[in-house]
């Protein structure tokens, strides 16, 4: 499949048939620091695919949107960088809402139609914070059958038709270049927008950090470092990294 609309709005494209992961192919590249922002990896199929904590990311062969992209961020306050994985989802959710499909964030690094996962965002740093790969995976084509985990759904499940490949990566690209620069004039703006479309506030959360410690609580707000404020019994928790489960309310 041509990238034509994604390879023009990149500043550098290139798409591998098949790969282990894209995320760790642009995290290798971007050691030339030649390469620039908004370079971009897609794939159609990965043997490796990456989420977050080791765990993996499974989708068919032409069935998604795979992609990673370069940012290089200077922001004058580094901590910015904690919004990158929500600013990265508020662009796909943006995209899904330009082809009539709505969708929501799940703090951090969710994209949601309903209830169910159409795309998971992960991002890596290196170790100097000098550059940032966000990569994500867009369910679009896959039948339920497809669909690794009982509550992933694909654009096709979701909706009963899909954009093309191509169509849905410009959209995440083109909007994630809006939304960065908005990121780096202020966090307030993109706090706004992050709220609007969250589906964590006001739900009724687990929080797992990543130790494994386990809280429930009301998740409240989003704070100006973009980590989720959960409201429990005694205290208020401010979360900056961890799993999220969504409970229904008894
Ligand atoms: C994520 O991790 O959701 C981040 C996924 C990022 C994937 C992209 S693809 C391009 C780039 N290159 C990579 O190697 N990775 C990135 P996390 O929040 O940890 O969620 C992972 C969990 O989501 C798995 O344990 C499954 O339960 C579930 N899962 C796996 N594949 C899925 C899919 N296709 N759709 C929905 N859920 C899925």
């Amino acid at each position: 499949m041509e990238y034509l609309l994604s390879s023009e709005e990149a500043a550098g494209f290139i798409h591998l048939p098949e790969t282990g992961s894209t995320n760790r192919d642009l995290l290798e590249r971007a050691k030339d620091q030649s390469l620039p922002e908004f370079f971009v990896i897609s794939t159609d199929f990965q043997t490796q695919g990456r989420g977050r904590l080791d765990r993996s990311w499974e989708a068919e062969p032409g069935s998604s949107v795979m992609a990673s992209i370069l940012l290089r961020p200077k922001f004058q306050d580094s901590s910015r960088i904690g919004w990158l994985p929500l600013v990265a989802a508020l662009a796909i959710s943006e995209t899904l809402e330009a082809f009539g499909i709505t969708s929501k964030v799940k703090w951090p690094n969710d994209v949601l139609i309903g209830e169910k996962k159409v795309s998971g965002i992960l991002a890596e740093a290196s170790e100097d914070l000098s550059f940032v790969v966000i990569g994500f995976g867009i369910n679009v084509s896959q039948p339920v059958s497809k669909l690794p985990v009982e509550n992933a759904t694909s654009l096709l499940v979701a909706t009963g038709s899909y954009p093309s490949r191509d169509q849905i990566l410009k959209g995440v690209i083109s909007n994630l270049k809006k939304l960065y620069l908005a990121l780096a004039e202020s966090t307030e703006s993109i706090r706004d927008l992050a709220i609007s479309a969250s589906a964590t506030i006001g739900s009724k959360v687990k929080v797992v950090f990543p130790e494994g410690r386990e809280v429930i609580g009301q998740a409240t707000d989003i704070d100006a470092a973009g980590r989720l404020l959960v409201l429990t019994a005694t205290e208020t928790l401010t979360v900056s990294a961890g799993d999220v489960l969504h409970l229904r309310s008894l």
